[in-house]
């Protein structure tokens, strides 16, 4: 069980400033003008008014109800976080009211509804106003109505210096993504490109922060024109060797607050089209007139989804090296199970961390550790609190999704063990979850094939039986752990930016199989886009999947009559793969470690 938050001070606070605005009602997103799906503490306002601390949701507040819609991975810990003046709506079900349709039916005529133009982009402003009625409007407030709630308690955003990424490990220089951007507004005849994700400038500037938690990014916006560029940051974050790089690749640096003033004046002393990423906020695209804006997804989004083959070589060092340590890790697990320790969700996720951080390649981990025992599993985005902490003993399914942030990679791995005798049931839903996890790995399929398109292939095994998950089979990997545009969902509108997979993209391999109240299992891995040797009739190469993580699967839990001769055949490759690459990594850097033998017990061939 989870405490949650009284909120009714700070509602009836916000009630007030809404009634003294003539405001029907507050909007409040989860995000912060960046668009990723987590922001900084101190930007944290929906999880300030609310309780609620998952990574999707948004708020209305009217003058009598509060209204929270989420989706279904949260429906359990909305409820468990919010207080009773909250009311939990729920998307993606059948008779889902939406806010659109809310606010159309429960509002008056002509209501004006507040919300705050420097944090919703400008498509989501219009799609909101293009869904209200009888004379209902936007109302954006100067001020974020929030932030006056907040007050003298809201946390000060961090102060943390940023550190640079050499070439050795980002393959290229500023100077030269620079050049291919540019490339880029060329062709579409822009004079500047405003960008706003965050993971889009950390990429440009090989640059890392730690504004927020399990994040590698750090808070900013830049411009970027024919000649040199503008960045928008807290200028206390660079020190002397970052601001000499950023002069030396033409960079101006500014105060974070001054984006909008500065964008007024390029406005005023150009006549040019302005690019804007779609992701930018109404606000700041409102400052170009019209005519002159060019509102698209930023370019930036499709060049960094292409890894290059020093990225490439980068992820595939950080894959191994995290494999290694989450073989010490279930080595340990095992045996301090095996002599009877007390090992918990928490104290395991707390072991890992300390494995992680022995590496100096180690920035931070690249989400919350999700450690679930048993029925934890059950919640496919379930990580363990104080109260909800429960042991991992020698009858539990373990289910384990962890990920780092490394100097050389992002990775994200997850591994599901039985420490005790598992259930023929349990056995079947892991055997067909990994023969979904084969499959996906194991395709061939034309370039540019839209993520969605091969989604049910990591399914079919499952669906057989009756049974599915509720969640994608994969994301795109990058600064961001999950990386846009790609994406393996069953929902193509999840990725609407999606143009399609070619060469050298990497994405997330992770189908799973839940069940309320009793166990969870998820088997993922990082995987490649290469060229297959299948080739369409002009000769050009259909795509293939290369795996990139090694890590064993468990034996017991795996019903080999379940198995095709060429499955066998891809798990006996694979575990090859496992000794040869995380073994012998295992041999070289952590000598005498009893991972080793893990490794060597659990590749037994089939
Ligand atoms: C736009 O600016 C350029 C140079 O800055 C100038 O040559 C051109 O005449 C201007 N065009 C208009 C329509 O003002
Ligand atoms: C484990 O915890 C139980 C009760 O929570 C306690 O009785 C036992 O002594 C503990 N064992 C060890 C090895 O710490
Ligand atoms: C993959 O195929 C594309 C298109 O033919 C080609 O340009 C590229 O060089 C190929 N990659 C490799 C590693 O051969
Ligand atoms: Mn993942």
């Amino acid at each position: 069980m989870v405490l949650s938050v009284n909120t009714t001070l700070q509602l009836l606070r916000l009630r007030t400033l809404l009634a003294n605005l003539s405001l029907a009602a507050y909007i409040i997103p989860l995000h912060d003008g960046h668009q990723g799906e987590r922001t900084p503490d101190c930007n944290a306002r929906l999880k300030y008014i609310s309780g609620f601390s998952g990574t999707s949701g948004k708020a209305l507040v009217t003058l009598s109800e509060a209204l929270f819609w989420t989706d279904g991975r949260y429906f359990i810990q909305a409820s468990e976080e919010m207080d009773k003046n909250w009311k939990l709506m729920k998307e993606g079900i059948p008779d889902e009211i939406s806010m659109q349709s809310y606010m159309k039916t429960a509002l008056e005529p002509r209501s004006h509804i507040g919300l705050d133009p420097s944090i919703f982009s400008k498509p989501a402003w219009d799609d909101f106003q293009s869904s209200l009625k009888n004379g209902q409007v936007l109302h954006p407030t100067q001020e974020n109505l929030v932030d006056i709630v907040w007050g003298e308690e809201r946390p000060a955003c961090s102060k943390r210096k940023l550190i640079q990424i050499p070439v050795e490990f980002t393959g290229k220089e500023t100077a030269e993504k620079l050049q291919e951007i540019r490339e880029k507004m060329k062709e579409r005849r822009a004079q500047a490109l405003v960008i706003n994700q965050l993971d889009d400038i950390a990429w440009l500037l090989n640059l890392r922060g730690f504004d927020i938690s399990a994040a590698a990014v750090f808070l900013s916006f830049a411009i970027i024109k024919p000649n040199d560029f503008d960045l928008f940051i807290d200028q206390s974050k660079l020190d002397e060797n970052i601001l000499n790089s950023l002069k030396k690749d033409g960079g101006f640096i500014f105060n974070y607050e001054d984006i909008n003033h500065r964008l007024e004046s390029l406005v005023s002393s150009t006549n040019g089209t302005i690019w804007l990423a779609k992701t930018c906020s109404f606000s700041l695209t409102s400052i170009v007139p019209e005519p002159r804006q060019l509102i698209d997804l930023s370019p930036l989004v499709l060049l960094k989804a292409v890894k290059n083959p020093t990225e490439i070589k980068g992820y595939k060092n950080a894959l191994t090296r995290d494999s290694a340590i989450l073989a010490r890790f279930y080595s340990w697990l095992e045996n301090s199970i095996e002599t009877g320790e007390n090992v918990t969700e928490l104290s395991a996720s707390d072991y890992l961390l300390k494995l992680r951080r022995e590496h100096e390649y180690f920035l931070t981990t690249s989400f919350e550790t999700i450690s679930a025992s048993d029925s934890s599993g059950a919640s496919p985005h379930y990580s363990p609190t104080p109260l909800s902490n429960k042991p991992i003993t020698k009858n539990s399914m373990f289910l384990f999704d962890a990920g780092a942030i490394y100097l050389d990679g992002t990775t994200d791995i997850t591994r599901t063990f039985h420490f005790g005798t598992p259930t023929d049931h349990q056995r079947e839903a892991y055997t067909r979850v990994l023969k979904g996890q084969i499959a996906l790995a194991t395709i061939i399929f034309p370039q540019r094939t839209l993520g969605y398109r091969l989604d049910s292939f990591a399914r079919m095994h499952l669906w057989n039986i009756g049974l599915d998950y509720g969640h994608g089979t994969g994301h795109g990997v990058g600064i961001d752990v999950h990386e846009v545009p790609t994406k393996i969902s069953y929902n193509h509108l999840k990725a609407p930016d999606d143009r399609g997979f070619v060469e050298n993209m990497l994405t997330s391999n992770e189908p799973g199989y839940y069940e309320q109240g009793s166990f969870g299992i998820r088997l993922e891995n990082i995987v490649r886009v290469v060229n297959s040797t299948v080739k369409d009739p002009k000769g050009n190469p259909f795509l293939a999947i290369e795996d990139m993580t090694f890590l064993p699967y468990q034996h017991k839990l795996i019903k080999k009559e379940l198995l095709t001769h060429a499955e066998v055949e891809y798990l006996n490759t694979y575990q090859e793969k496992c000794r040869q690459v995380v073994g012998e990594f295992i041999k070289q850097h952590y000598p005498g470690d009893q991972a080793y033998q893990w490794i060597i017990k659990e590749t037994k061939s089939f």
